[in-house]
């Protein structure tokens, strides 16, 4: 075995990192002023509705993006269902299958069907030239996922929407602090939904929010994210409990503080990444448009299984027996898990790119909790994976042979 080889630790090498480096490792801004915050909080004794914190982050993220509505929630999940029926949507909504299954359950927890489209490979996101051709009488709306932090051909999907009369939600989960043609997300389609989950690039722990430059929509959806209270005692829709604490809002005011230096951590590994991961033949690092802000959050590889000889999967193995815990983000794709599996097994004939992507991409660690040399590590890992990929596979099943054996 080539001493390369030798070194990995899925061939009994020692790992390279004692503690496992994650992806979505959470960015942390300053602690003392998350104390000092949470001490007010429980000196006043607000700890939730609508509290001051929560009226705070709201308005700061408004300047932030330059939109007139952010509806500040308890996530991004919740957020979705009550943008989605806020705008009444029924019957089918057409969104991409390659994104995490929230977008989809966001759908389907309210009994609207959500009608899989391709994506396009470059950009792997919904391909609008294909959304057209989805639509039936029953399609109420489309739902573009800003995926990996970059946004979604926007002009093209409202074209679209416009030519049908369709509403339009993005799913900006990904997407905040992101900007496309100058302008930021946050001000398209009908409305835009954030996450500011524990492992996005700006996190309330858990949390969310929608934004809108719609006025009556982001009254509508004040209400119901507050069980559809108008005053005390007075309710006028069905609502829910959307609510974010002012833990969370703690939490975010103190990350908003921070938001310049995790862009930067987040930009210096990504250009680390590129040099130490360029010219790997069959390793595809996606790249991010320079010239619009960016979150820099997601570094995302495709693997060429047929240059390098050696699958995504086993990549996979390879890095975490290295104890890094890289992620095969959106596999298998929301159309493979139930229950959109059992109701169109057939999902996948309409999917091809989907599928083929699917089976290509990784997700790597990134965030101000990782240094350059980790990222060296991962890289040189990568490089002797690309380099060797053929031998590795075949060691890889002889080493399966011999363990059936
Ligand atoms: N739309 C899109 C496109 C989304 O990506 C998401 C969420 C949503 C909608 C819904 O947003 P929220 O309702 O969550 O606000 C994670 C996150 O839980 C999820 O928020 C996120 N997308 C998704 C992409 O990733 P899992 O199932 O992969 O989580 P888990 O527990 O495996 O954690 C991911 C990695 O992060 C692990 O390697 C461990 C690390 N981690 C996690 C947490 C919670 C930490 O290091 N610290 C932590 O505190 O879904």
């Amino acid at each position: 075995m080539i001493d390369n080889i030798s070194e990995l630790a899925i061939f009994n090498g020692k790992p390279k990192f004692n503690a496992q480096l994650h992806v979505g490792c959470p960015n942390i801004g300053s602690r003392e002023q998350l104390f000092d915050r949470m001490n007010i909080i429980l000196d006043r004794k607000w700890l939730t509705n609508y509290g001051p914190f929560v009226q705070q982050l709201e308005q700061k993220i408004c300047e932030h993006l330059n939109v007139k509505h952010c509806i500040a929630m308890c996530n991004a999940t919740v957020a979705l269902e009550i943008a989605i029926r806020a705008l009444e949507l029924k019957g089918e909504v057409i969104i991409p299958s390659f994104t995490f299954i929230a977008s989809a359950h966001a759908l389907q927890w309210q009994e609207i069907t959500p009608v899989f489209c391709d994506i396009d490979p470059q950009t792997h996101m919904i391909d609008p030239e294909i959304i057209q051709s989805m639509i039936t009488p029953k399609t109420t709306g489309i739902m573009g996922v800003h995926l990996w932090g970059r946004p979604c051909n926007i002009d093209a999907i409202v074209k679209v929407a416009k030519k049908n009369n369709l509403r339009i939600l993005f799913d900006a989960a990904h997407a905040f602090y992101v900007s496309y043609k100058g302008k930021m997300i946050g001000n398209f389609g009908d409305a835009e939904v954030l996450s500011f989950h524990a492992t996005k690039f700006f996190n309330t722990f858990e949390g969310g929010a929608v934004v809108t430059n719609d006025d009556m929509l982001a009254e509508k959806i004040r209400l119901m994210k507050n069980f559809g209270f108008t005053g005390f005692d007075k309710v006028i829709y069905t609502g829910t409990n959307g609510k974010m604490s002012e833990a969370s809002a703690a939490m975010g005011l103190t990350n908003l503080e921070s938001i310049d230096d995790f862009i930067s951590s987040n930009y210096s590994n990504y250009k680390l990444y590129q040099k130490e991961l360029s010219g790997c033949p069959g390793l595809q690092l996606i790249g991010y448009n320079e010239k619009e802000k960016n979150n820099f959050h997601y570094i995302i590889i495709e693997i060429d299984e047929h240059t390098i000889g050696i699958n995504r999967d086993d990549v996979i193995s390879i890095l975490h027996a290295e104890n890094i815990l890289a992620r095969r983000y959106f596999y298998p794709g929301c159309h493979n898990m139930e229950p959109y599996r059992s109701y169109n097994p057939h999902a996948k004939l309409l999917l091809p790119e989907t599928e083929r992507l699917a089976q290509k991409v990784i997700a790597l660690p990134t965030g101000i909790s990782i240094s350059s040399s980790e990222i060296e590590i991962i890289c040189k890992v990568l490089r002797n994976v690309v380099e060797n990929g053929r031998e590795i596979n075949n060691l890889l099943k002889h080493k399966q042979y011999s363990q059936i054996g």
